[in-house]
């Protein structure tokens, strides 16, 4: 179990869930392998995706689709020893909701990307998949203060299942429209918006020339930095513990999490 007063944690192996929200495991074997290259040979990555539930993620209808089945798979993660969660999805859906539901950080991987960029790069731009996906992101750029910093968000126009076996036209997409937004939005970075680029990042940097900041990789790095600092979810204010309401949802949220403050 986790509690805000942890020691340092340097000494103890880390056990990190990387949680894919959509339902497609090629995807979440493809964002393991992108957890594994980086993560310190002392962290443990348990990958998954939930059972039920959109198989890829392209917009707000598909981040609500996604939400409840994230709940149960992040507050199982803990009750079985993870001490942080990685949300594996650019929208970054339900982050927040779960921070709630447990006391391990919480990271999606477009917050981790956006804080990344702005330490290397004054200017930076995302790429993503399809069109619906840019207003959701352009509201996390806000949300995460990174307004001034990120100067665009361009989607590519290749559907989020196409990156499991990208053809050259795909990459060539996406390689286009990041080389387009260097050229007229005067970007320094790029930022991969869809955790399925993951595996794209070396080659794009190599041929761009730019840094190349993929969000996988990135939240894995921050949440072993706030494991190993003791850091966990502060429990006062908007991520305290949610009352357990009656009703006909309330032995569902009993099953998630044993924290719930019954009303
Ligand atoms: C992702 N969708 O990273 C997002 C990207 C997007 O299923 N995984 C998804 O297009 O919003």
């Amino acid at each position: 179990m986790i509690d805000s007063n942890n020691a340092n944690r340097m000494d103890r192996a880390t056990r990190l869930l990387v949680l894919n929200p959509n339902t497609t495991a090629a995807m979440t074997r493809s964002i393991a392998a992108a957890a594994r290259a980086v993560a310190q040979p002392s962290t443990t990555i348990v990958a998954r995706n939930p059972e039920m539930g959109p198989a890829s993620i392209e917009g707000p209808y598909d981040q609500a689709l996604c939400t409840p089945h994230v709940l149960d798979e992040v507050a199982k993660g803990e009750r079985e020893g993870c001490d942080a969660t990685v949300i594996a999805c650019f929208d970054d859906p339900a982050v927040e909701a779960a921070r709630c539901l447990v006391s391990g950080p919480v990271i999606g991987i477009a917050e981790a990307a956006m804080r990344s960029a702005a330490m290397i790069a004054s200017r930076f731009a995302v790429v993503t998949t399809v069109a619906p996906a840019v207003p959701g992101i352009e509201e996390l750029v806000a949300r995460y203060g990174a307004a001034r910093q990120c100067v665009a968000v361009r989607a590519a126009g290749v559907p989020v299942l196409a990156l499991e076996r990208p053809s050259a036209a795909t990459y060539r997409r996406i390689r286009d429209s990041a080389a387009e937004m260097l050229r007229t939005e005067r970007a320094d970075a790029i930022i991969l918006g869809c955790a399925g680029m993951a595996a794209l990042a070396p080659r794009l940097a190599r041929e761009l020339d730019v840094p190349v900041i993929e969000g996988v990789g990135a939240a894995v790095k921050l949440a072993e930095s706030l494991v190993a600092l003791g850091l966990a979810t502060s429990k006062r204010g908007s991520y305290a513990n949610p009352a357990l309401k009656r009703g006909p949802g309330a032995a569902r949220a009993r099953q998630r999490t044993k924290s719930l403050r019954v009303a």
